[in-house]
């Protein structure tokens, strides 16, 4: 298997929403490299996150990368619109596409970094023919929608299948994983080829020790082994 960096996200809809840009200082210290941000549009979703006005006001704040998750059925007006608010990444879901490739280019026409994500009953196949066009897939490991769902094994399997896909075309796409992850998660994902771990609830924000020291032992555990 190719080895591809690790790299940490932490997801934005966890934090302390009082005291956001001190959790973001935290992030820094920690080493994470990426926030994470949930767009949902209580529409492809039955739930809402996280407004432009937010985002405006962060990006002049932080060096952190903007990896935004949209989780919304106007794929193409959210492509729009989170471009031009300072998004490094984009991310969105094929459930919501019928013109994957359309979508995919006009993301990369903007200069951004591409992902697409697919919900924990999406299968990856046919992957192999979009897969050359895409920086990251993101495997979604709880129903998109909420945070601090339980993990879903099998999706371990589907990280596994996603990764062999990669592969076999030679490619050095990256494999993101969102939701419930944590411990007991990381190795078996890391294991089976996934190298973006999303921390939430389930880690860095799980409130059990400050978000800094939370976020560096996050690292230590999807850097190891
Ligand atoms: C879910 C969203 C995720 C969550 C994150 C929460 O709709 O896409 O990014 O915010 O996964 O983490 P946890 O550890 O609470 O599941
Ligand atoms: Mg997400």
């Amino acid at each position: 298997m190719k080895q591809l960096c690790t790299r940490i996200a932490a997801s934005l809809d966890c934090a302390d929403y009082l005291n956001v840009l001190g959790d973001i200082r935290s992030l820094e210290e920690g080493g994470v490299e990426m926030l994470h941000i949930d767009i949902m549009d209580g529409n492809f979703v039955p739930n809402y996150a996280i407004g432009t006005n937010l985002l405006k006001k962060l990006r002049p704040q932080t060096d952190l990368l903007f990896d935004v998750h949209l989780m919304v059925n106007n794929t193409e007006q959210a492509v729009e619109i989170f471009s031009n608010l300072g998004a490094d990444m984009i991310t969105f879901h094929l459930e919501t596409s019928s013109r994957l490739h359309h979508v995919i280019h006009s993301i990369k026409e903007k200069g951004k970094k591409v992902g697409l994500a697919l919900n924990p009953s999406t299968s990856p196949a046919g992957l192999e023919y979009l897969e050359p066009y895409l920086d990251l897939v993101l495997v979604m490991t709880v129903e998109p929608g909420f945070v601090g769902q339980k993990f879903i094994p099998e999706m371990v399997e589907k990280v596994r299948a996603i990764r062999e896909i990669i592969e076999h075309g030679g490619g050095t796409t990256e494999i993101a994983v969102d939701g419930g992850i944590g411990e007991k998660t990381v190795p078996l994902l890391k294991e089976a080829g996934a190298n973006i771990f999303v921390g939430g609830t389930s880690s860095i924000f799980s409130g059990r020790e400050s978000v800094s020291e939370a976020a560096r032992r996050f690292r230590q555990l999807c850097e190891g082994g």
